[in-house]
């Protein structure tokens, strides 16, 4: 051969040269150049398997000489290889290979007629076999079907043994519920000890299902997707991972949905909100028509009737009381253009900043906190990077049920070995794979921060090159720190401060640490602080601005990123900008044609507060049920009942819907286009798989409608022409289009030149030095008030089946995988206060009382207790209290002081 440099890596298929690259298998460079080379048990995404061998391929190592069969799939391709896909002796084998399984495989077998797809039929054809000859041979069609699931169905006479049902549950979800017992012939796939779907700890992500070529583990909506006219690419509404999916539809049906292979962000992989829990689209129940309130009860209006009466209402409380008598609260759940012409009415539109969104109940001590810390209240890094980092550090987050795609990946680095830090105080999924857990005392994470940063300092781990170039206030910051008592703030957090300096000293050793955190975080009152010291953390360790690194919130719904970065709050208007600049307000006049108003608005515990008082006259509400997912309920409500005007735009009679004075019906994410932000900073394209359910508009056409009714301007709510508006707004959007998007979106900031970013702050922090934060540790009033009374904490969570309000979930069959709340107790408090599994218990708290089931557990530790919050008949938030995170007002759901007693005493 040459030694020609311009072909030094290159390998020939069937006699022509193709470049390779460093670590591809023959398979992956042959598919890279589009030749086809059927296989059975490959799935790009998993470990190569090499089981099947009908990716065989003959392969010598220069142009004459002896030629070897390999296995392409788990082959790497080497420089000079010379590789024959289809030589007579290779087609020959493929087709021997193919035919035995066909023969294996029930004559009967329905999936290329129910699932309109079966692989083994498409590689059968490919290599030429219409009927097998070893036909009749035994197979097993004696196994029983498993019918157990709500969503998911095996039939294993099917199956072809190509176990990539197995590996998906292993290498994608990191569930190891299916195996493989017995041998050769024999050899069956099973779930745990041979049990069936409901039995098993599936988790019903479905990758097992997607991944089956023959339809042996198939998932009940499938079947219908033979019947497809078109699919359509979209994203999940539930979680901020931003799953893409694909949405099969006929007509204005929806069939199935899958996730693409293709996809940045899920790879194929989704969790069971995603990919099953869409059937709330067409309930019956959902809202159809504009209703209004007379005399108590609702009455159906017409669009213009509705249209009129809050233009009108709205107008009369504008003129009498000011425009700051009236305030909105935006949805995370609705997309980046609605939410922009949200924020645009309230303020352009009726005049007034009181616009807040659910990050104010989430994660506006992360907005806030890394904004004080780095200028840029968002992920530092992306999701793809957990692959590359040597340390995962997750606080007071729980990614296994709230974020399930990036807990798998997580979880499934967490597996391979990868060291990591889980600090909660309940035992988590991950916490069970984690190297050091730290299950600290709810509420006490800034003792913890403050407890690793010194032993990170004293153990000179810090990074003193990147201290000195990028931050500042490192002295003071170190002073402080090194004053602390460690055995006070050990008694404080009750952990071993031996294993906390165990944990600090191996964070701070590793090359590339990537930290992760959640609601434990920023739901407290020092949650700000407590963000702030994440990024002492990352700083001082000099984890920032490389790949694998950074400080990385898990935002919580699907476009909470989006809404914040969209203005939905009352300080900062689209894009962060502080409404009191006056450069902000020359840009705001020059584009909208008003003088915006300057006033800082009201954050949504204010709005209560000022509804109670009777100085806020009325609230529009887009998707937000706050009458059950607000603390302390009874303020909520008495604040929502206390209103002269209650708007609230829903697709469900929300617990909140219920006592609006209109309601108007929007369209979920399947019937409208647009964009949502993921938590990694991805603005993706969300396309309307079908037109809206009749008698709906999307949100967006009613801001639209509203916007003009009040006076406003607004030619179109099309994402193309609004997305235009923001990208002259929104400085990190200058380059956004519409039809720029792509399948994967791209990562703000994007530049006037159209690209996207996925590490911030590579060079300097957007604030110029990154700054350090020092806070003493504080208890919490809620516990220093009624902490003697109530001697329990609770904290209150999500789990994986159900999200929030749980307005669509329930209405779903996820409802048959988990059907109430549930609060755990530890063993030794339910002895003692006499409580067994199962049983019904009395929660309360100084607010009020509760009853639910009670399940005794050593996920909590004695004197904490566990929750979830997705059942409006429970209404756990009537526990929870006004206490707030200093900085934000972002109430303190995870520390509520309670007690329990059993009901049948
Ligand atoms: N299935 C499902 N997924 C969801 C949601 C849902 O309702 N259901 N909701 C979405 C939304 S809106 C959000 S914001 C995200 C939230 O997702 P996460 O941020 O994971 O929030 P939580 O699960 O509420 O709480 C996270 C963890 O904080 C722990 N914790 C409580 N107190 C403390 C503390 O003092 N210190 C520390 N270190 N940890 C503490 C809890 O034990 C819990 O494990 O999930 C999103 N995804
Ligand atoms: N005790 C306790 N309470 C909590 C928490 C906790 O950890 N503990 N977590 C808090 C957190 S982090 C959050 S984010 C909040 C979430 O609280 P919410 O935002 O109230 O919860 P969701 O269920 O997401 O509610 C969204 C509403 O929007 C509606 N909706 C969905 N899609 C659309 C749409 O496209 N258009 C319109 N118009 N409506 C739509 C749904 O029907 C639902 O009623 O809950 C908070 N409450
Ligand atoms: S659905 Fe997911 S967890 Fe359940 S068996 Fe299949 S791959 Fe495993
Ligand atoms: S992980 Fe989140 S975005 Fe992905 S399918 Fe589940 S709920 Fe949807
Ligand atoms: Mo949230």
């Amino acid at each position: 051969m040459t030694k020609n440099p311009e072909l030094a890596k290159v390998a020939f298929i069937n006699g022509q040269p193709y470049q390779i690259e460093a670590g591809e298998t023959i398979l992956q460079f042959a598919q890279r150049y589009h030749f086809s080379i059927p296989t059975l048990c490959d799935d790009s995404r998993l470990e190569a398997y090499g089981a099947c061998r009908v990716c065989s391929v003959d392969v010598a190592l220069q142009a004459d000489g002896p030629q070897k069969v390999v296995a392409s799939c788990h082959t790497p391709v080497a420089e000079g290889m010379h590789i024959e896909t289809h030589s007579v002796a290779i087609q020959k084998l493929r087709k021997n290979i193919v035919e035995l399984v066909v023969s294996d495989h029930p004559l009967d077998c329905d999936t290329c007629e129910s699932n309109g797809h079966c692989e083994l039929q498409d590689v059968a054809a490919e290599v030429g076999i219409t009927e097998s000859r070893y036909q009749n041979a035994e197979n097993h069609s004696h196994y029983d079907k498993d019918e157990s699931h709500p969503y998911m169905r095996s039939d294993l006479a099917k199956c072809i043994n190509c176990y990539r049902c197995v590996r998906a549950c292993d290498e994608i979800q990191g569930e190891l519920v299916l195996g493989i017992s017995g041998r050769g012939f024999a050899s069956k796939i099973i779930k745990d000890d041979d049990v069936s779907f409901d039995e098993s700890a599936c988790v019903s992500c479905g990758a097992c299902a997607h991944t089956c070529p023959t339809g042996a583990i198939s998932d009940i909506f499938q079947a219908r997707a033979v019947e497809a006219e078109k699919k359509v690419r979209t994203v999940c509404s539930y979680c901020g991972v931003g799953c893409n999916l694909e949405v099969s539809v006929r007509g204005n049906e929806i069939l199935s949905i899958r996730a693409p292979n293709d996809a940045e962000v899920n790879q194929g992989h989704t969790c069971l909100k995603g990919r099953y829990a869409w059937k709330f689209y067409n309930h019956p129940e959902r809202l159809k028509t504009p209703l209004i309130k007379k005399n108590g009860q609702f009455v159906s209006a017409s669009w213009d009737e509705a249209y009129q009466l809050i233009a009108t209402r709205l107008s009369k409380i504008k003129i009498e009381h000011g425009a700051d008598a009236i305030a909105g609260i935006s949805s995370a759940r609705c997309t980046n253009e609605e939410n922009y012409l949200m924020q645009k009415l309230l303020r352009a539109v009726i005049g007034t900043n009181n616009i807040d969104c659910c990050a104010r109940v989430c994660h506006s001590p992360t907005a806030y906190g890394m904004q004080q810390a780095f200028g840029t209240g968002a992920a530092t890094n992306s999701i793809k990077d957990i692959k590359e980092t040597s340390f995962i550090m997750v606080i007071g987050a729980n990614p296994t049920a709230a974020h399930p795609v990036t807990g798998a990946k997580i979880k499934q680095q967490l597996m391979k070995g990868v060291p990591s830090i889980v600090i909660d105080p309940v035992k988590t999924e991950i916490a069970r794979y984690a190297t050091y857990h730290l299950q600290l005392r709810p509420g006490t994470n800034l003792a913890m921060m403050n407890m690793m940063c010194y032993y990170i300092i004293e153990q000179n781990l810090v990074d003193d090159a990147f201290i000195t170039e990028r931050c500042e206030d490192w002295e003071s910051f170190k002073a402080r720190v090194m004053a602390l008592n460690m055995d006070e703030l050990e008694s404080i957090c009750g952990v071993d401060k031996a294993l906390v300096k165990r944990a600090a000293v191996a964070y701070a050793s590793a090359d590339k640490a990537m930290s992760f955190h959640g609601l434990g975080v920023t739901e407290h009152s020092q949650g700000s602080r407590t963000v702030m010291y994440i990024a002492n953390l990352a700083m001082m360790t000099g984890n920032i601005g490389r790949p694998g690194v950074g400080v990385n919130p898990l935002r919580g719904q699907n476009n909470v990123q989006g809404a914040a970065d969209m203005g939905c709050q009352p300080h900062q208007g689209a894009g962060y900008m502080p409404i009191d600049s006056a450069d902000n307000h020359a840009k705001y006049t020059a584009h909208y044609g008003v003088h915006m108003p300057e006033k800082a608005g009201l954050k949504i515990p204010q709005m209560f507060n000022a509804a109670v008082a009777g100085d806020l006259k009325a609230i529009w509400i887009m998707g937000e049920d706050v009458a059950q997912t607000d603390p302390n309920q009874q303020h909520v409500l008495a604040a929502l009942n206390n209103l002269d005007f209650l708007v609230v735009q829903e697709i469900f009679l929300s617990e909140t819907a219920k006592l609006a004075d209109v309601v108007l019906p929007g369209t979920s994410f399947l019937e409208k286009s647009g964009t949502f932000t993921n938590g990694e900073r991805r603005i993706q394209a969300v396309n309307a798989a079908i037109e809206p359910l009749s008698g709906c508009k999307t949100d967006g056409q009613i801001l639209a409608d509203m916007i003009n009714h009040l006076g406003g301007q607004q030619p179109s709510a099309a994402p193309e022409v609004v997305l235009e508006e923001i990208a002259q707004i929104v400085p990190f959007f200058a380059g956004v289009k519409w039809h720029e998007l792509g399948e994967n979106g791209k990562q703000w900031p994007v530049l006037a030149d159209g690209q996207g970013t996925d590490i911030l702050h590579i060079e300097q922090f957007k604030r110029g030095k990154g700054k350090f934060h020092y806070f003493d540790f504080a208890e919490t009033q809620e516990l220093i008030a009624n902490g003697a009374t109530f001697p329990f904490i609770l904290t209150t969570s999500r789990v994986l089946e159900h999200y929030n309000a749980a307005t669509m979930t329930r209405r779903t069959n996820n409802e048959k995988i988990v059907d109430k709340d549930i609060l755990l107790i530890n063993p030794q408090d339910a002895r003692r206060k006499q409580i067994v599994s199962d049983s019904e218990v009395k929660l309360f708290s100084e607010r009020g009382e509760i009853r639910m089931v009670a399940k005794v557990s050593n996920k909590v530790k004695p004197g904490v207790l566990f929750t979830t919050f997705h059942f409006p008949e429970l209404m756990v938030n009537r526990l929870t209290g006004d206490i707030c995170d200093t900085e934000t007002m972002c109430p303190e759901y995870k520390v509520v002081a309670v007690d329990v007693q059993p009901l049948s005493c």
